[in-house]
């Protein structure tokens, strides 16, 4: 088969429109991985051809042999649907975890410059879920990032916010939400503290700069992604309106909706 006639590129590409319809995707900015199940790889393998081994400047061997669909580095989210072989590839790691080769589209192209940040993310999800996370999505979520100017940067309160704002939250993210300080982007640095935030979580805020997720298809990461925007949205609004809110859903009616909802929240960040 086609890479482009398998429901895992249809997907990746159908995410990424969406995340640019959301407008998430001001030029170049985010970034998007899959990790190609064995099977899935196997089915398009007669549209493979192998490029040259690259460093990948992170060390990831609980990768070894895995392959990614990955956005292009420099390209815009809003060209994907109509060019996916120049803006959108395929990788695969080496048996070291140390190096990536393309194996399809990336044309004048190498893989986002957020790889470090997603390998290293997916290697921890990998891990801790058992093998069933695939999916890890930056984007610029404009109100989370309005948010990070205003309320102090700690896990417990963007958590706590973010449940508060909309009755979904909670049960949508019951583990809650880690918070990261501005660092500089692209690197290994920024990369290595976002996967031990996502030992913990599974979205973890980027101060001033945009959310990271992880989930186990596409629909999933990009609904959590989405779902954690829209209360952040609410906030906003609410705090351009008054200082103070009037009424609010309480840590009570939080208990309630885990215990009915059979999602257990982390009770250290309710009062
Ligand atoms: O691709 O979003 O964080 C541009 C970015 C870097
Ligand atoms: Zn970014």
């Amino acid at each position: 088969m086609k890479i482009l006639e398998s429901d895992f590129a249809k997907g990746f590409i159908n995410m990424a429109n969406d995340g640019n319809n959301m407008g998430w995707h001001e030029r170049n900015g985010g970034n998007l991985s899959y990790r190609i199940s064995g099977e899935e790889i196997r089915s398009v393998k007669e549209d493979l051809s192998y490029g040259p081994w690259r460093d990948i400047t992170v060390s990831v061997p609980g990768l070894a042999g895995e392959y990614f669909m990955v956005t292009g580095s420099g390209r815009y989210f809003r060209n994907i649907l109509a060019d996916p072989e120049k803006n959108t590839g395929i990788i695969q790691i080496d048996e070291t975890g140390e190096k990536y080769r393309i194996c399809w589209g990336l044309k004048e192209s190498v893989p986002t410059s957020e790889l470090p940040a997603h390998l290293l993310n997916h290697e921890v999800k990998k891990e801790i879920t058992r093998g069933n996370c695939r999916v890890i999505y930056h984007a610029h979520t404009t109100n989370i990032i309005a948010l990070t100017f205003v309320l102090p940067l700690e896990d417990a309160v963007f958590t706590h916010e973010l449940w508060e704002m909309a009755t979904e939250c909670p049960v949508v993210f019951p583990d809650g939400v880690g918070v990261l300080p501005w660092m500089v982007p692209g690197g290994r640095e920024i990369g290595l503290k976002t996967a031990e935030k996502m030992r913990e979580y599974d979205l973890v805020i980027w101060a001033h700069h945009g959310m990271f997720a992880a989930g186990c298809d596409f629909d999933t990461t990009f609904g959590l992604m989405h779902t954690a925007e829209k209360s952040a949205g609410i906030l906003v609004k609410v705090l351009s309106m008054t200082p103070r809110k009037r009424q609010t859903i309480t840590d009570d009616d939080l208990r309630r909706l885990s215990k009915e909802f059979h999602v257990k929240l982390r009770e250290e960040f309710l009062n």
